[in-house]
């Protein structure tokens, strides 16, 4: 069945778009001659069933890079989310595990082909279980609705680049001080690393530490990140991380999150890393409370708006952003003060290896997005950037994939062993040692063992058996036959670990954390490291400001998060991230919009 549509002319502006969304009349000259029901596009898709334009984007509406109005109308029609969720169930229902967290269009295209699934985000180098492409278009889009309407200078008190962890917190923190917010995403979703995040928050001397009789402290926290981070680290922003870290946490939970679960990672002296109850994962459940809690400080969130420019005089000072919207277009927004939160760079293949060789060829567990911004943006700016070649590897990706198997498994009592069936390692120490040691291995991976208690105790673990990652079996014996392990080595090395658990000392590989011996059903997954965390960026002071080469402020300039080095120093601990998001995310926000408010408004550029 063939649609007529009304022709859309080259005119700018909103009639062009009242024009491309107004329902089709009887117009005398359809357009375009398409036979709309064999198209692979939503559009089409609607098209067939004779629903209009405007069925999905609105009346008189100007094309949106944040797409919610539309996710909005999908919702109207097929409902929520949930009710998707029931209505598709299945091993894999990707309506269910991104719950209220990402909108239909990030996976559902109209116009363009739908990618399938999570490919659009993780870009996992494996089959994915129920994943299937979309037919490639038989004709493509018309280009004329691709015609973008300039849009007029806007105006913030700051604006956030990066809605990440980090940018979701200072863009909250920046409101909350009475700010004008714009925050930026370039990505179709809000969430950044942080949404992949799994392990927890460290913190130190929590109400949850304490419930536990945990005997922790700032000055321990901090201790235990400059050793992990050979004392590279800027001691000062190392004080910050850690002292204000059970004060971070109480301001998440405060906003609705659940951190009441506590365990703990590489490289930390004692049980410091928080998750929700359970051990779920962190970051989904984090982005969805910032997310909600933006939403209702009313900040302006707007996903596929790349930032190409920060806008600077060298007098005044920062002044604003060029963006590049994917659909609006370029246009400017004028602010007073910029927050960069832009994330590391380990997707960007390139300039890993540029600082450091020997990892060219490693997959990495990060977004796509993560791709250095923030060296990008601040490099026209004269901004000092510091440890840029400290790039940490994650000892445990699901070997030959792009899945982060997460360190809280270890954490929880996981033991590594080698194709010959045999441990090699603290598997507890931190990320560098780990990850070097499983490099050495033959064949450079390593079996990652745990039993059916760990399972049932840490909820995150089940992800790695909905993915077909890991496996299961009833003995040691089966499991080896399995996972094609020596039976004899592997028999012995579980009894080796559970005799060092009993005794309470490793003395092979000095692990400190030896809660339980491997019983009962057993569990493995093949893993091997992976590009997981940038330490260096840009340079920050303690109240998060950018310096510029010559180690001054650059006046309304901040970065927060991943984008910045100096917190992690040669080597971040587990769960430091996190932390290092909110803390800092808080005191760049509460920064830039003092500043912001007490500077005077740029003058017209
Ligand atoms: O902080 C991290 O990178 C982390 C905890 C990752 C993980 O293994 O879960």
């Amino acid at each position: 069945m063939a649609i007529a549509f009304r022709r859309a002319v080259p005119i700018v502006g909103s009639a062009l778009l009242t024009l491309i969304l107004a329902a089709p009349s009887g117009a005398a000259e359809p357009w375009p001659a398409l036979d709309w029901s064999r198209q692979p596009y939503l559009a089409a898709a609607h098209a067939a069933e004779k629903k209009v334009c405007s069925a999905c984007h609105g009346e008189d509406r100007l094309p949106s890079d944040g797409l919610a109005e539309v996710d909005r109308r999908c919702a109207d029609c097929h409902g929520s989310l949930a009710d998707m969720g029931k209505e598709t169930d299945g091993p894999i229902n990707p309506h269910r595990s991104h719950l209220g967290t990402i909108g239909c269009t990030v996976c559902h295209r109209g116009h363009a082909p739908s990618r399938a699934y999570c490919l659009n985000c993780h870009q996992f180098a494996m089959d994915m279980p129920r994943s299937r492409p979309c037919p490639a278009p038989r004709q493509p889009f018309p280009p004329e609705l691709l015609v973008r309407p300039a849009v007029t200078p806007q105006q913030a008190d700051v604006v956030v680049i990066g809605a990440g962890g980090a940018g979701f917190t200072a863009a909250i923190a920046a409101r909350e001080a009475g700010a004008k917010v714009v925050l930026l995403e370039k990505q179709r979703l809000t969430g950044g690393n942080t949404m992949l995040a799994n392990g927890g928050m460290n913190a130190a001397g929590t109400r949850v530490q304490q419930a536990r009789g945990i005997d922790d402290s700032p000055a321990r926290m901090e201790a235990d990140t400059l050793r992990g981070g050979h004392n590279v680290n800027d001691p000062r922003l190392v004080k910050i991380l850690a002292g204000r870290s059970a004060s971070s946490l109480e301001w998440l939970t405060q906003l609705g999150a659940d951190l009441s679960d506590v365990g703990r990672l590489g490289g930390s002296s004692v049980d410091r890393t928080h998750r929700p109850r359970g051990g779920a994962s962190v970051g989904a459940h984090l982005i969805g409370v910032l997310r909600r809690s933006a939403a209702a400080a009313q900040i302006d969130v707007r996903v596929n708006s790349p930032v190409s420019k920060i806008l600077h005089d060298g007098a005044q000072g920062v002044g604003g952003v060029v963006v590049e919207g994917r659909y609006r277009g370029t246009y400017t927004i004028h602010a007073r003060a910029v927050v960069l939160a832009t994330g590391g760079f380990s997707a960007n293949a390139r300039r890993v290896a540029r600082y450091r060789p020997e990892f060219a060829g490693l997959a990495t567990t990060n977004q796509p997005g993560a791709t250095g911004d923030g060296i990008d943006l601040g490099q026209g700016l004269d901004v000092a950037f510091c440890d840029l070649a400290e790039i940490q590897l994650h000892p445990t990706l699901a070997a030959g994939t792009r899945i982060i198997v997460s360190e809280a498994i270890r954490g929880n009592g996981a033991i590594l062993v080698n194709r010959q069936g045999r441990r090699f390692v603290d598997e507890v120490g931190t990320r560098d040692r780990v990850s070097a040691a499983i490099l050495a291995q033959p064949g450079r991976t390593a079996f990652l063992l745990f039993d059916g208690d760990l399972r049932r105790g840490l909820r995150q673990a089940e992800g790695y058996f909905h993915l077909g990652l890991a496996k299961q079996a009833a003995t040691p014996a089966d499991l080896a036959a399995l996972s094609g392990l020596p039976a004899d080595a592997l028999q012995a090395t579980l009894a080796a670990y559970g005799r060092a658990c009993r005794a309470g000392s490793d003395p092979d590989f000095g692990r400190t954390s030896l809660a339980r011996a491997l019983g009962g059903p057993l569990c493995a997954i093949e893993v091997a490291p992976g590009i997981h965390y940038t330490m260096g960026g840009v340079k920050i002071d303690p109240r998060c400001q950018v310096l510029d080469t010559a180690g001054r402020p650059i006046a309304g300039l901040f970065a927060v998060g991943e984008a910045t080095g100096g917190v992690h120093g040669a080597n971040r601990l587990g769960g430091n991230s996190i932390s290092e998001a909110i803390t800092f995310g808080r005191i760049a926000g509460r920064g830039a919009a003092r500043v912001a408010l007490e500077r005077a408004a740029p003058r017209a550029r």
